[in-house]
């Protein structure tokens, strides 16, 4: 720094390499590229400095007991950083303060190039402070009465364009397949051809039909997404209607709206089921943005029940490590760090996360899956593999729920098609391709 500019900005004074983290600190992993016009120093200070009490230029304002609560980068390697911040920075139970902090104005400083947003550590004292799930891994016993997972749901397709009558009747025939759940996607809310008013009460009366006629317990995860006061009257008519899920698309609704509907799902005992459409906005570079990891850890902490993050041999990205990461930090008490990937997290009394694998699964697929996500504490979820079966969804469904007795039952697909040709039929189509 020269001497003028030491009149005019203190960025270095939010750098502190001999400084260690209190337990209570809240601690935030970045990766970063700088801008040629400044050092590595100028810009981990400008980023501790801006996410905290600083500006850009130094303050007739600031007394000794304000700079206590500055931020400190007190680490940094090959383009990563490790900030520090004094928990009475943050608000508890308020995910849109802490980004508006640690995700907020230091993305748009002119000194960067590229930042994403890895991790953060957040302290014990912080995490008590939110709600997590209400149900969250329990639900598979309390919601469908099974005795371990996967929880398994299909989402009608075409995705959307099915008149409400359609829809129901695939409802039907994939929910007496053998299927728990149906879930809505993600751009089907209200619209002229399938009404929410007209889904949800043909839907429940559909439920009951097949629940007594297969003795097993059904539920949808139908989607509440709209403007935050219309989506509180959706769940409370969910309710009304006897189910016990909403489905919500987290990422396009916003943290605010999330944490209003858990409040809600917590006063009428129902469980959420998060869709993260659009995270792959600011989740898929790995050089910017927010990870996918550190979404799926503000979902846990907000408290959705369960969260789509990735199958790794479906249609959408999903790196394997990933998936492995977020199953550990959704489902875990306690998180190790993985220097360069996730920070350490004690999860305190919050509840676990359900991870939802999702995204161009079939049959074929399912033992993959499974031994890729290595924990029956998970929810399966398969659309064009149901019913792109050549005999339709009620055999999709079938098909599925086949593949998932011969992986319980430690065969190969192969041997149990040899009994059941609803499995046979959709090997037949699509044998293990994994689709891209
Ligand atoms: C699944 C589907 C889901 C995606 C979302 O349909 O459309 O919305 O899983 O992706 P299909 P992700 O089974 O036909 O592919 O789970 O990765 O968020
Ligand atoms: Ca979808």
């Amino acid at each position: 720094m020269t001497k003028d500019k030491e009149k005019i900005e203190w960025y270095h004074d939010f750098i502190d390499r001999d400084y260690t983290p209190r337990d209570d600190d809240l601690v935030a992993l970045f990766y970063f590229d700088k801008a040629d016009s400044v050092s590595v120093d100028d810009l981990i200070g400008r980023l501790a400095s801006e996410s905290s009490i600083g500006t850009w230029t130094t303050l007739e304002t600031l007394d000794d007991e304000i700079f206590k609560k500055r931020a400190r980068a007190f680490w940094n390697t090959n383009n990563h950083v490790k900030i520090s911040y004094p928990l009475e920075l943050w608000e508890l139970d308020n995910v849109p303060q802490l980004m508006s902090g640690i995700a907020g104005n230091i993305f748009g400083m002119k000194a960067v190039r590229n930042l994403r947003l890895i991790d953060t550590t957040l302290p014990v004292d912080y995490v008590n402070g939110s709600k997590g799930p209400h149900m969250g891994v329990d639900a598979i016993k309390r919601i469908f009465k099974k005795d371990v997972g996967p929880i398994t749901s299909c989402v009608p397709k075409p995705k959307i364009g099915m008149t409400t009558d359609q829809h129901v009747q695939v409802a039907i025939d994939v929910w007496s397949g053998g299927i728990d759940a149906i879930k809505d996607d993600e751009n089907l809310t209200s619209q002229v051809w399938n009404r929410f008013e007209d889904r949800v009460t043909k839907m429940a009366k559909a439920r009951d039909k097949v629940q007594n006629e297969t003795g097993e317990i059904k539920d949808a995860f139908i989607n509440v997404t709209a403007e935050t006061h219309e989506m509180e009257r959706r769940v409370k008519l969910l309710h009304d209607n006897g189910f016990r899920y909403f489905m919500v698309d987290v990422v396009t609704t916003g943290f605010a709206a999330v944490q209003t509907l858990r409040n809600l799902a917590g006063d009428l005992d129902m469980a959420i089921h998060a869709h993260r459409a659009m995270h792959a906005t600011f989740t898929k570079h790995y050089t910017h943005g927010i990870s996918m990891y550190m979404l799926a850890k503000l979902m846990r902490l907000i408290g959705v029940d369960q969260i789509h993050i990735g199958t790794v041999v479906g249609k959408l990205d999903s790196p394997k490590q990933d998936v492995l990461d977020m199953r550990d930090m959704l489902l875990e008490t306690e998180v190790k760090e993985h220097p360069d990937r996730n920070l350490y997290q004690n999860w305190g009394k919050i509840k676990g996360t359900l991870p939802v694998a999702s995204g161009g699964l079939h049959p074929g697929v399912l033992p993959e899956v499974m031994k890729v996500y290595g924990t029956t504490n998970m929810a399966l979820q398969v659309g064009g593999g149901i019913h792109g079966h050549p005999n339709g969804s009620h055999d999709g469904a079938k098909a599925t729920v086949q593949a998932l007795e011969a992986v319980r039952d430690g065969i190969t697909l192969e041997e149990k098609a040899e009994s059941h040709k609803e499995l046979r039929q959709a090997l037949e189509k699509w044998g293990y391709i994994q689709p891209i």
